[in-house]
């Protein structure tokens, strides 16, 4: 059962993130991708709705025009009128015409953005699609982390990132309004696409192909930097976290010398990362330079550099992290991270912990 507070929580978030969609918006495009494919979308709209106007006044017309006038009789056939040449090559024409023009213009567009390989200089990224969050991989840079997407602002046309998409499960679709048009991520198979943001910013998105129960808490996040920040940022992020404690033998319990008769002589920084690493946390996460290497969920290196947890869905408060690591299923319900029923102490260790990731 959900309890009443969390509900509220949870409805909150909603309306946080309702307003966060206003601020995605497609027809303020802020890269070079999404400024074409909304010339695109545009054109279509103004022809479209040119021909919707043509349609709707001849049929407006025709009804005013051609109706029964009184004393007509309703039996009486109007007058029939066979074929018309000119009127024939009109209205097959200028169709084809039409569907010539927005086909050629898309293409061109499509293809555009498709073909475009990256230049020199451009940053390589690899996302992955997991259910239900976002892992981000920097090979040049040997940063991995999570949901949020830290890259450079990119002078105008210059493909500043270069994206390769994958999924580690089901079908999703990484979009980000702002910045480019959707492109799916799919299982076996690598997509591409890039990014050139032009303004330094946080732009919103979301995953847009359905892919389970948290579907729509996958958002996504990417912070644009001038270079010298995003520089800093990536100095940050390749620190590796220091191993205080002895670490675990591999499938073993803690080494009962850091927790045994020592325990009181340990730091508590010590204790609070014994408490973490004697757990099954482990397993699914890693922070980088201790023993924690699972693969399942997140990275959580440098857990407390990002402004929110859950795929965005949650905003990084010690309350909320605290909450999350109690019960992540009150929080984000199905998600992939059990609620492990920690006693309050555990929980305040790991809490404490985790906080130092920063
Ligand atoms: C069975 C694997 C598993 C275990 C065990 C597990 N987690 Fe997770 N954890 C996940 C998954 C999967 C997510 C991503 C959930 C989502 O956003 O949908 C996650 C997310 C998180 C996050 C949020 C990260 C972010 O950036 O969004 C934190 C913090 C976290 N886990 C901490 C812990 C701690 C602390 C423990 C041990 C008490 C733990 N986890 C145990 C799988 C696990
Ligand atoms: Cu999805």
């Amino acid at each position: 059962m959900i309890s009443p507070a969390t509900l509220c929580m949870l409805l909150q978030a909603q309306t946080a993130k309702l307003r966060e969609f206003r601020i995605a918006d497609m027809f303020k495009p802020l890269a070079s991708p999404a400024q074409s494919e909304k010339e695109v979308a545009m054109l279509t709209f103004a022809i479209t709705g040119v021909i919707f106007v043509v349609v709707a006044s001849l049929i407006c017309y025709a009804i005013f025009r051609f109706r029964r006038k009184p004393g007509e009789d309703v039996h009486q056939e109007p007058a029939q009128v066979y074929g018309s040449n000119q009127i024939e090559v009109a209205w097959t024409v200028i169709p084809i015409l039409i569907v010539f023009i927005l086909v050629g213009v898309s293409a061109r567009v499509i293809a555009g953005v498709q073909n475009a390989s990256p230049p020199k200089n451009t940053l390589h990224l690899t996302v992955i699609g997991h259910q239900w969050w976002w892992e981000v991989v920097y090979p040049d840079y040997g940063i991995r982390t999570a949901n949020e997407i830290h890259v450079p602002v990119g002078a105008e046309g210059k493909m500043a990132t270069y994206l390769q998409l994958q999924s580690a499960d089901v079908i999703h679709s990484f979009w980000l309004p702002q910045l480019a048009g959707k492109t799916d991520v799919i299982p076996n198979r690598t997509n591409y696409m890039w990014i050139d943001p032009h303004r330094p910013g946080v732009y919103f998105g979301n995953c847009a192909e359905y892919c389970g129960t948290q579907h729509a808490n996958m958002l996504l996040r990417v912070v644009a930097q001038e270079p010298a920040d995003f520089k800093q940022w990536t100095l940050n992020q390749q620190r590796k976290q220091p191993q205080i404690t002895a670490a675990i033998p591999a499938g073993g319990q803690l080494q009962t010398a850091s927790l045994g008769n020592g325990a009181n002589q340990l730091s508590s920084a010590a204790r609070n990362q014994a408490a973490f690493e004697s757990l099954s946390c482990v397993n699914c996460h890693t922070v980088q330079g201790t023993a924690a290497n699972g693969k399942f969920g997140p990275d959580l290196t440098h857990l407390m550099s990002r402004s929110t947890i859950g795929s965005n869905a949650i905003d990084l408060t010690h309350d909320n992290l605290r909450k999350w690591v109690d019960s992540p299923q009150d929080l984000k319900p199905g998600c992939l991270m059990p609620s492990l029923k920690l006693t309050n102490r555990e929980l305040d260790q790991v809490v404490a912990y985790l906080e130092t990731l920063q």
